[in-house]
């Protein structure tokens, strides 16, 4: 290719055509309906703020949008643990569950009513005031997955302290880097959490991160499995015993009136290699939008057994575990453990106990569903299920595709989801009942949502072709900064496109309007000037029957610039052989072009993937480039890696 050609962004070369319709018995029955998206913005906004929440005081303007800060439903009063669980109890809803929930040990189960929340909650508020908390106090929260880490955040809201969940998987580093930047003074954890039947040891982590943490001034110890652990006089207090002594009446701990604009959470971002970013989340407008999301995107009902199989630890978690889920009222599954604990069927065994109607889970959990195999799910009436859903990162077609037909039945809806921990809700997706979906394309934007994929020069990319994603109006749950770093907050999101907010991801755009994404713009190879997406290479091998999960990345060549370096692990019984090597090269030279054929294959039995499942790319590249491996902190498995050195050192090649 001559300098002087322009080259396309991001080449698109995968071309998917199945299509599947919704059923008119769905569509007519969804609480979205297809005039949703005629609905004019404010009025949306407007209507969705007044009417899904409850106010102590109404607000009386929608929004103000000074780029790159936005303000939403200004002079609004409000409390989110009231919306979340008092109104429910007081509007009679007391019995209805709130979350069934399910120890990792099997037979381990607790029934948690809306009553039963509050009254938690309420006791424990009590006792974190008792401590000093109190409206503006930062608090820390390093759980697992145990009915107290909801009640923990509740608690912070109903009396105003904004707080940070550290997910119970990080370091006693990353803990208190993420303590001392927000400025916390409690913490609170547990014992020790349980995890693939092993113990993780959170308190000794947290004491750990403490002797670098001197603001935090005390740390409460929620009890789990009871093991016996030092107690620092003064410092650290049990749980049970502060809660033993505060009264569950509402009223003698009442939720706090906050501004529509108050902070309620920080949840930190692991950028590439800097620190991590607080991403701010403030009240209002974040539970607005993400309760209207989760009531139109997963057409939850009022007896409906929602299961969000994410961390809490993670985005997901907060807005679709435990905010949206409680705003609305609805009964979620709550469940501490690994998919294959003790059996790989374990998903399939509570899906079928609770009868849940909804699912929601990524891609990375549906590829070792499928490498498993489909017996597991067979075992078990899946006949409940109405909708499946799916985020974290694109999804291959034929994940897709063995989602609907051995999860879903062939019958259910799949809604891919595309979001951000910045942007605090669902911003692409399909609405089941109205939108055709395709097996790969996270569709439309949600309504009001103003999403379009932009070219290096900034012009709007035309159908079929790639670029980057970036969003042109601001929405209720948006970011409202990164906590104390104003300018790199401006850098991050709004200088690569003046005004508008750069997602930093890929994405191109369809005949019909419907938008693919193509994973992080970062990623992008760059093959004798062809620029390829991470995706597309990987779902062209995952098309492939005997590839369960692909990783690719671009490694230095002297000849084509960068060369493909592809990350595969089989299904099943199948060998990473010379002859599956050449036979993977082919197949991705027939889906999509020579151009994107791998120049190596590393066969491995499992992928670098960040806690909550994402592919970590960037540690391939240092693999592929045999450099000693950047910030590892946010890697789920250490030996994953290790492994792959191993096996990349001595990896056949194109020219081998
Ligand atoms: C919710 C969450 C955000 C990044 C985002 C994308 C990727 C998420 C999808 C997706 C393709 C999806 N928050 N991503 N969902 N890519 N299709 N449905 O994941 O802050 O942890 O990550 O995840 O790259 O920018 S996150």
């Amino acid at each position: 290719m001559s300098p002087d050609t322009p080259s396309p962004t991001i080449d698109a070369l995968f071309l998917e055509e199945r299509r599947y319709p919704p059923s008119p018995e769905f569509g007519a029955q969804a609480n979205a309906q297809p005039d949703i998206y005629e609905r004019n913005f404010d009025e949306f906004w407007e209507t969705e703020g007044r009417e899904r929440l409850t106010w102590f005081e109404p607000f009386d303007k929608l929004y103000e949008w000074e780029p790159p800060y936005a303000r939403w439903y200004l002079g609004g009063k409000l409390n989110v643990c009231f919306n979340c669980v008092d109104r429910h109890v007081e509007a009679g809803r007391g019995d209805k569950v709130a979350y069934f929930w399910e120890g990792e040990p099997v037979g381990e189960r607790r029934e948690i009513t809306f009553a039963d929340l509050q009254a938690d909650v309420v006791r424990f508020a009590g006792a974190l005031r008792r401590l000093g908390v109190q409206k503006g106090t930062p608090v820390g929260i390093y759980m697992g997955m145990v009915p107290e880490l909801p009640v923990a955040m509740l608690a912070c809201a109903r009396l105003g302290a904004p707080h940070t969940v550290v997910f119970g998987g990080f370091s006693a580093e990353a803990l208190s880097d993420r303590l001392n930047d927000m400025g916390c003074e409690v913490l609170i954890t547990q014992d020790e959490g349980w995890r693939k039947g092993g113990k993780v040891p959170l308190k000794q982590n947290a004491d750990a991160a403490l002797e670098q943490s001197p603001g935090v001034r005390t740390m409460v110890v929620a009890r789990r499995t009871g093991e016996e652990m030092p107690f620092e006089d003064g410092r650290d207090h049990p749980w049970d015993e502060l809660v033993a002594e505060e009264s569950d009446d509402p009223a003698s701990c009442p939720c706090e009136p906050m501004d529509s604009e108050d902070l309620l959470y920080l949840l930190y971002t692991s950028g590439t290699t800097a620190k991590p970013k607080g991403i701010a989340h403030t009240t209002a407008g974040y539970l607005v939008g993400v309760a209207a999301t989760h009531h139109y995107i997963f057409d939850v009902k009022p007896d409906s057994v929602y299961w969000c199989a994410a961390d809490i630890g993670w985005v997901t978690g907060h807005s679709y575990i435990v905010y949206g889920p409680l705003c609305n009222g609805t009964t979620s599954v709550l469940y501490e453990g690994t998919p294959d604990f003790p059996d790989r069927d374990r998903w399939w065994d509570i899906v079928e106990r609770y009868r849940a109607d909804i699912l929601y889970t990524a891609p990375t959990a549906i590829r070792a569903h499928m490498k498993w195999g489909s017996e597991h799910a067979e075992k078990h009436d899946l006949s409940s299920l109405r909708v499946l859903g799916s985020v974290g990162e694109p999804i291959n077609p034929e994940a897709w595709m063995w989602y609907r037909e051995h999860i879903g039945g062939g019958r259910t809806p799949i809604v891919d989801t595309w979001w951000q921990t910045e942007t605090g809700m669902i911003m692409i997706t399909p609405l089941p009942g109205i939108t055709t979906t395709k097996p790969g394309s996270a569709t439309q934007p949600f309504p009001g949502v103003d999403a379009v994929v932009l070219s290096d020069e900034g012009e709007e990319v035309g159908p079929g072709g790639g670029g980057y994603l970036v969003l042109r109006r601001p929405w209720p749950a948006m970011l409202r900064g990164i906590y104390n770093a104003h300018d790199r907050y401006v850098e991050t999101y709004w200088s690569r496109f003046p005004g508008m907010y750069f997602t930093g991801d890929g994405a191109k755009v369809d005949g019909h309007r419907d938008f693919w994404l193509m994973g992080r713009v970062d990623d992008v190879m760059n093959v004798s000037g062809h620029r390829i997406s991470t995706i597309e290479v990987e779902s062209a091998l995952v098309d492939h029957p005997s590839v369960a999960e692909a990783a690719v990345c671009g490694r230095a060549d002297a000849a084509t610039g960068q060369a493909i370096v592809a990350f595969v692990s089989l299904r099943g019984s199948a060998e990473g052989s010379l002859e599956m090597l050449d036979e993977l090269r082919e197949h991705v030279a027939q889906k999509i072009g020579k151009i994107a054929r791998p120049a190596n294959i590393v066969f491995a039995p499992e992928l670098p993937k960040t806690r909550s499942g994402k592919i970590m790319r960037r540690l391939l590249r240092d693999v592929s480039e045999h450099r000693a491996l950047g910030d590892t902190t946010t890697l789920a498995d250490p030996t994953v890696v290790e492994e792959l050195q191993d096996r990349a050192a001595t990896a056949p090649s194109e020219e081998a």
